[in-house]
């Protein structure tokens, strides 16, 4: 475990409890008595926060490393930290008994620390992953991001119906962050651009922004494995540098005097909420170029205090884009080295495409991102100039070459000509960038053959696959203690250092006593997920059912409507053959929608509306039960997972860059049902075909299928089964209160079915039915868990960062 100071030699369970108290009493100005559960977790995570500074301090005071990792993301969704501080510390253990000497109850104190949930999804949950697995390789790394005062959005139901309000997690503070006013930037927005001659044809163009926002640095620790390397998340706030305008104050204008500073501070005070789509909205450019702008200040300013020039940029920093939120680094990175180091062309660009990496985490044409020219032009004049001398240069040199042609020219432009003129943010950041990388096998393949065809040809070594990972510490250990204990116990403590140690767990899926503690261990989650579906849904659910779970964004390609119609069918078979002996299943699902993407909402209204009627009805018992939890965060996440049977990953093949829910389940030992789509694929190569439920078209057959004329009616036509649940769902009989609600979700599937629901219906049906018969034979079940959990190896996120490491960033893990 890691000591709280060099010099301390107390015992460590009574050096946190004199620690927490001091905290409590001095720092927060509480008695023990009059300390709430939210006093005793700051007072926790301040007193653990010094062992990390103590860590940090002791392991990496005064050296500079060779080479630092720049994980640049627009989310961060970290979640709650208390655990992983106390597990990679050591300090499990020792912190819950110093709070139960103080009288007060660990997990009373997790639970009272806020979510920290800076991201939307998948995307911003990586990045969070990847920064623990940073720090765990001892890979030197700084994550850039915003300080949002406010993160995704707390989604309740009314009456069925998404709601959202605002979540206020900063409400009382940060307990781990730290304040570096002395840390901040000057990021610029608008104005104009001004050209002065300097000989020899050398002209230099200076940006004179009209506006100026601060970025003040905040710091987060973040500590790895065992305590032994400590980074930093550093998150920009914005902050107006406008004074309070005292004359218009005075005369009484209270809110026009303040109105620039609220303008400026708008950056960062919400997460945008929308997952796969891009907003295209002003204020979202503003946050983009104002994270980046002030990160690559930060890192340029810490480059030359280390190495004076910045010729060596390339050679000790490495960036990494997360998606194109911070392709604007591609011109920024340009502006500074051209205007403010006085660098040439050639050599600004030399350095700028050998530091720059970016990561592509989408297809969905909805999602890649464009600007207008026009906008660009208004806020960023300056980066606008460079774009377009950027791709020039690059056009100039393209239709050099034999495939120059108009069409080609078109095709690879960074700018879109074709719906207004648009600045294209992928094509920009993979020009700029010395590697780019998809997050699956498949994924990676689809760039090449899509989105960057044409830039792919040109340079075909930029394009290399990293699949995605999740750090065991969080969605093993100290999500699912129970199974982290029986692995340690059975296998030995080395898979706790050392995942792929889990590999000897294979030849105890064939030791009954070991399949009844598996079983068991599963038991007591799902009695404890059983009690959070009472508190927060009133609906009782049996345990011994099997917990069919789908919990993601709720998006129409990732298919909940395929679930539910499923659960339809389920229903009104149920309903013809009562006595049957059917499969008891929850269904359970979970998942926010963007507020502003209508068919989404209208799914969790449906999804309510089938709970409804199927719960109630006395012909169904538990043979059948619909729960929505609602706000799906992080740390629901942590007790939904670890009491899963079946893990349901059935996007539309070619569509899911990866997923990452679909490895914490595996892990956690649920059954996955999934199409052949993104890491699915990668995970059926490494559980076994056998251990795994595949369904549907390929990504490959959903091409050929989209051409096809009107397959969705075909598809229903061949299934009486899909029309009939289609009927039941379009005519009302889940909403008697409007008969014709859900029919934008059924004539969707009727007249163009974009995801291919109803082609994939009937396969997804009959494996369905296949997993009631597995249920059936338990030590069969347990065996295929145990193996999956055995063989998840592979997808820890530390692999993934020495993939990168070593592939891409060329960093060596300390
Ligand atoms: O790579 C992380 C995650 C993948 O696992 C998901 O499959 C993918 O949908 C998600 N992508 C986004 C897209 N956002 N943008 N842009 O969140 O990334």
């Amino acid at each position: 475990y890691v000591k709280p100071r060099q010099a301390d030699d107390r015992d460590p369970v009574v050096a946190l409890r004199e620690d927490i108290r001091a905290k409590l009493i001095y720092v927060l100005g509480k008695t023990p008595e009059s300390a709430r559960d939210r006093d005793w977790f700051a007072a926790t995570a301040l007193a653990l926060r010094d062992r990390i500074v103590d860590a940090c301090h002791e392991g990496q005071a005064g050296t500079v490393p060779d080479k630092r990792v720049y994980y640049l993301s627009l989310e961060f969704l970290i979640g709650r930290l208390l655990s992983d501080a106390m597990n990679n510390l050591g300090l499990v253990e020792a912190t819950k008994q110093a709070l139960r000497d103080l009288g007060v109850d660990l997990s009373e104190v997790e639970g009272a620390e806020p979510d920290a949930a800076l991201g939307n999804g998948g995307l911003g949950r990586l990045a969070a992953c990847f920064m623990e697995s940073m720090a765990s390789l001892s890979i030197p790394a700084i994550g850039y991001g915003i300080r949002y005062d406010h993160g995704i959005f707390r989604q309740s139901l009314e009456d069925g119906w998404q709601r959202e309000a605002p979540e206020t997690w900063l409400a009382e503070g940060n307990p781990w962050e730290f304040a570096r006013q002395e840390s901040t930037y000057k990021i610029g927005f608008g104005g104009h651009v001004t050209m002065t001659s300097h000989g020899d044809h050398h002209i230099r163009r200076h940006w004179h922004p009209a506006e100026t926002v601060n970025a003040v640095a905040y710091d987060i620790p973040v500590v790895g494995w065992r305590g032994r390397h400590v980074n930093m998340l550093r998150l920009w706030k914005a902050e107006s540098d406008a004074p309070v305008e005292l004359a218009r104050f005075n005369a009484g204008d209270h809110v026009g005097a303040v109105a620039g500073r609220a303008r400026a501070e708008a950056i960062s005070r919400v997460l945008y909420p929308s997952d796969s789509s891009a907003e295209g909205q002003e204020l979202r450019l503003r946050q983009e170029y104002f994270f980046t702008s002030a990160s690559l200040q930060d890192l340029v300013r810490r480059h030359i205090a280390e190495r004076g020039s910045l010729r060596t940029l390339p050679d000790h920093a490495a960036i990494q884009l997360n998606d194109t939120h911070p392709a604007i680094a591609v011109p920024e990175l340009m502006r500074i080295l051209l205007e403010e180091h006085d660098f040439l062309w050639e050599d600004a660009w030399q350095i700028t495409s050998n530091t720059l990496h970016y990561t592509n985490h989408t297809l969905l044409p909805e999602a890649l991102e464009t600007w207008p020219v026009e906008l660009m032009e208004r806020l960023l004049p300056r980066h606008m100039q460079i774009i377009y001398l950027i791709n020039w240069l690059h056009l100039e040199e393209q239709s050099k070459n034999a495939r120059g042609g108009a069409a080609h020219i078109a095709a690879v432009s960074l700018i879109d000509e074709s719906h207004g003129r648009r600045v294209r943010m992928g094509p920009l950041a993979f020009h700029g960038s010395r590697r780019v990388n998809g997050v699956s096998a498949l994924h990676s393949d689809l760039l090449k053959s899509t989105v960057f065809k044409d830039l792919h040809e040109i340079e075909p070594e930029k394009i290399v696959n990293k699949t995605n990972g999740i750090t065991f510490r969080r969605w093993l250990h100290n999500a699912n203690p129970e199974l982290t204990a029986l692995a340690v116990e059975t296998v030995g403590k080395g898979v706790l250092d050392d995942p792929t140690e889990l590999l000897k767990l294979v030849p105890y899926a064939d030791d009954p006593e070991f399949r009844t503690r598996y079983a068991a261990m599963r038991k007591v989650r799902k009695k404890r997920l059983a009690q959070v579906i009472a508190e927060r849904t009133g609906i009782a659910v049996d345990p011994t059912a099997l917990f069919d779970v789908q919990i993601k964004r709720i998006h129409e390609y990732k298919r909940q409507l395929l679930n539910l119609v499923e659960t339809v069918a389920l229903y009104q078979a149920i309903k013809k053959a009562p006595n049957k002996d059917w499969t008891p299943r929850v269904k359970i699902f979970a998942g926010k929608a963007a507020p502003s993407y209508v068919q989404a909402k209208l799914i969790i209204k449906l999804a309510g509306d089938i709970a409804k009627v199927v719960n109630e009805d006395p012909d169904i018992g538990n043979k059948l039960k619909v729960v929505f939890l609602p706000n799906y965060s992080v740390s629901l996440a942590e007790v939904i997972i670890p009491a899963a049977d079946l893990s349901e990953q059935i996007s539309t093949a070619g569509m899911e860059a990866s997923g990452t829910g679909n490895m914490k389940l595996a892990l956690n030992g649920a059954l996955t049902i999934g199409t052949l789509d993104g890491a699915n694929i990668e995970i059926k190569d490494h559980v076994g075909a056998e251990n795994i439920f595949i369904f549907g078209l390929d990504a490959e057959g959903v091409l050929a299928r989209v051409d096809e004329p009107a397959y969705a009616n075909k598809a229903i036509a061949a299934s009486p089964r899909l029309a009939a649940a289609l009927d039941a769902i379009g005519n009302g009989f889940f909403s008697p209160d409007e008969p014709r609600r859900f029919a934008p979700l059924i004539d969707e599937l009727r007249h163009r079915d974009r995801y291919l629901t109803t082609v994939d219906f009937d396969d997804y049906w009959r494996v369905q039915r296949e997993i009631d018969a597995a249920w059936r034979r338990p030590a069969q079940w347990w065996r295929t868990a145990i193996l999956n959990t055995a063989r998840m190896a592979w997808f820890s996120s530390d692999r993934s960062m020495r993939e990168y490491a070593e592939e891409i960033w060329q960093v060596k893990l300390g």
